[in-house]
């Protein structure tokens, strides 16, 4: 009898632990779905559980450990799940509709761009700055140039917003996705849209940094898709830099030169 008494808390622990364990694969499980869904073209299926869908599921985590470099498994591991946490840019990695390619760029050197609001969370001529030094960073190997206007209609149409904010791509709040950005063509095509659901910094390892976001995002708008260089600025994670001795890595400056080519001197 004694040793009932000892048992039955142990025992109602256990299950506990069962049962958090349940929840949280549920929620992981969700995640997952999500993240697929939103990069990797995760299509809907109507079942869950069936075998086609969880097929494609792996088919699709196997896609996404490769563009990683992870350890290519097709199951949830410690480094995949690890990969799925960090922030990111909200531009899908590989996409059956890709309208990045060789082709896809603008048609001009000349390009405007244009802020329509501001974040809440710098100055408004450090954000001015801030957004003039990331787009040098692509004028400065290429023959691009940049023109800023106040009124109208811009090619590259810059703006801050949270949740759904007019197009069809809703932010998340804060974290998961800080920024997208469309590729080169008329109307949104080129435009950069930044989540104020993050706080935007500049030079700091705390909050988003503003600039490394920006220039990342510009280079979607100038018709460069993702890296698979976890170096590139156009890898997809983000990760903050030392940013007082900035160049654009070679891989960045290959992609941007073989659609506008070299700056002519
Ligand atoms: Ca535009
Ligand atoms: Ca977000
Ligand atoms: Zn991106
Ligand atoms: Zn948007």
């Amino acid at each position: 009898m004694r040793t009932y008494n000892f048992h039955w808390p142990e025992r109602k622990l256990f299950v506990c632990e069962i049962l958090l364990y349940i929840k949280l694969t549920i929620a992981l499980h969700y995640c997952l779905y999500f993240y697929l869904k939103r990069f990797y073209n995760l299509t809907e299926q109507r079942s869950a559980t069936s075998s086609r869908s969880s097929g494609q599921k792996s088919l699709k985590i196997r896609e996404m450990q490769r563009f990683f470099g992870l350890n290519v498994t097709g199951v949830l591991d410690p480094e995949t799940i690890q990969m799925m946490k960090k922030s990111r840019c909200g531009v899908p990695d590989v996409s059956q509709y890709s309208t990045f390619g060789p082709g896809i760029k603008w048609q001009k050197n000349k390009l405007t761009y244009r802020l329509e609001n501001y974040t809440p969370d710098m100055p408004v001529s450090e954000v001015d700055r801030v957004i003039q030094q990331a787009l040098r960073v692509w004028a400065n190997v290429t023959p691009l140039t940049f023109t800023r206007l106040n009124t109208g209609t811009a090619d590259i149409m810059i703006s801050f917003g949270s949740k759904g904010h007019g197009d069809f791509y809703p932010f998340d709040g804060p974290g998961g996705t800080l920024a997208h950005a469309f590729s080169p063509s008329d109307g949104i095509g080129g435009d950069a849209h930044f989540d104020d659901d993050e706080r935007f910094t500049e030079n700091s390892s705390r909050g988003t940094d503003l600039f490394l976001v920006a220039a990342h995002e510009f280079g979607h708008s100038l018709g460069l898709s993702h890296s698979k260089d976890p170096t590139a600025l156009m890898y997809p994670v983000y990760k903050y830099r030392d940013l007082n001795s900035y160049v654009l890595p070679q891989d960045d400056v290959k992609g941007i030169q073989s659609l506008y080519g070299k700056k002519s001197i």
